[in-house]
């Protein structure tokens, strides 16, 4: 007997199945797959509301097909090798060929239609990070649907809701997968063209690894003590510089999925914090700012008027994350007598290099590393050594850049007179204290 309810069921249960039938027919569309590291050009829109695309530092956007009024994307979770900069590849896992995965463009309102393929050893999901979508949609595996088993493709169905910044991420073995590297951003344009419009749009996600020198893989187990801080699994000298136009106005999208918070600077200007993964801040509660702190499992947009000219340094502040892989046991060894400590270290281990006395310099320094590691400090600039590693990178504003141009333009040509220099002067011998104290402290 059908009971009015049991016959609601069966006609909803019919529609699920013919939904379901639709898109197999349609079939699934290709996956794209991308084998470079280095930003690819901004994809503009050929259809729909116009929008000023990003670009990903490292990495790429997503391509899309329509499929009547839905977008049609297809992720494919699988294992990479992701080069962090030259001289060090790590196996990691990622989506579509790298790690992290590619960004996916879309416009508010739009439909979209997210098929995910697992070709991962195990099970997996994908959480749409900050997203406003039906709960059936949000990815976590064993409470809002069945994990996706290796093999098989599930299909996301929602609606762009808001505009803004978020990310995408596993809710599924997490701490491996996201360990592992799974993770990836998602920019939502206005609908409208003329809100808060910029130049220029950047975007990355900052994750950590921990990778023993000589290793291939990241330590998934790891809490605390990780030695690769990376923005979109890239370390300096290995990270894009931000090339910009100079009058442009600059948006930059950082998301972190790693572990510990980065308060990120930036040199030469002065920035107001507009966005996060909750949503557009008000005009009217924006202030000014040269470093924001990004928490864990969240995004910061920043917009900034990129109207002064030069090579400006882009990091996070903490001073551990603008390093590669480093001997975190290393004594502070500054004002030990660099010649006692040769000769007492050298009794012990004939080969070994007493380091650190005046600091730790390594500009013309060489060590024997091992293969697949990356120097702690490193990278060189016009004038010598810079000596970063890590979060570390440069935004480039220069006069001369076409519209749409991203290529690295070289190293800045600073106009004459406008660079420190030195001076002639006596030697100067440290200002010893004076014998009496300048002020007699009352009691
Ligand atoms: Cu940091």
């Amino acid at each position: 007997m059908f009971s009015r309810r049991g016959f609601l069921g069966t006609a909803a249960l019919v529609g699920a199945s013919a939904v379901q039938g639709r898109v197999q027919a349609a079939s699934i569309p290709e996956a794209a797959h991308m084998d470079k590291v280095v930003m690819q050009p901004p994809l503009h829109p050929v259809s729909g509301p116009d929008y000023r695309p990003v670009v990903t530092l490292n990495g790429w956007s997503l391509p899309f097909r329509m499929n009547g009024d839905w977008k049609e994307f297809h992720l494919v979770a699988e294992p990479v090798v992701r080069e962090f900069a030259e001289g060090m590849k790590v196996n990691l896992w990622g989506y579509n060929g790298q790690s992290p995965g590619p960004t996916i463009e879309a416009v508010e309102g739009d439909k979209v239609r997210i098929f995910v393929t697992n070709r991962l050893p195990e099970y997996t999901t994908v959480h749409w990070h900050g997203m406003i979508i039906p709960s059936g949609m949000d990815g976590v595996g064993g409470l809002t649907q069945p994990h996706i088993q290796p093999g098989k493709t599930f299909v996301y169905e929602f609606e762009m809701r808001k505009s803004g910044t978020f990310m995408y991420h596993p809710h599924s073995d997490e701490m491996v997968q996201m360990a592992m590297g799974m993770m990836g951003m998602v920019v939502v344009h206005p609908r409208d063209p003329n809100f808060r419009p910029v130049d220029r749009d950047f975007v990355f996600v900052m994750s950590t690894y921990r990778v023993d020198p000589g290793t291939y893989l990241p330590q998934v187990n790891e809490m605390t003590d990780f030695n690769m801080w990376t923005w979109n699994a890239r370390v300096f000298p290995g990270i894009d510089p931000l090339p910009v136009r100079l009058g442009d106005k600059v948006r930059v999208r950082i998301g972190n999925l790693s572990m510990t918070n980065h308060p990120i600077h930036l040199h030469g200007h002065s920035f107001a914090v507009t966005c996060t993964d909750g949503g557009w801040i008000p005009e009217s509660a924006q202030y000014p700012e040269t470093t924001t702190d990004v928490p864990v499992g969240a995004v910061r947009v920043f917009d900034v008027l990129a109207d002064n000219p030069g090579d400006w340094a882009f990091h996070c502040h903490k001073s551990h994350h603008t390093m590669n892989a480093m001997g975190h046991a290393v004594r502070n060894l500054i004002g030990v007598s660099r010649k006692d400590l040769a000769k007492a270290v050298g009794k012990l281990a004939p080969d070994s290099m007493a380091m650190g006395s005046t600091g730790m310099a390594m500009g013309n320094m060489e060590m024997p590393a091992p293969d697949n590691t990356l120097p702690m400090m490193t990278g060189t600039g016009q004038f010598g050594p810079i000596e970063m590693g890590g979060m570390f990178t440069v935004m480039k504003i220069r006069e001369d850049l076409a519209r749409d141009d991203y290529r690295d333009p070289g190293p800045y040509k600073f106009p004459q007179g406008t660079v420190a220099y030195e001076v002639e002067a006596p030697d100067a011998a440290p200002v010893r204290q004076p014998g009496k104290p300048t002020h007699k402290m009352k009691m």
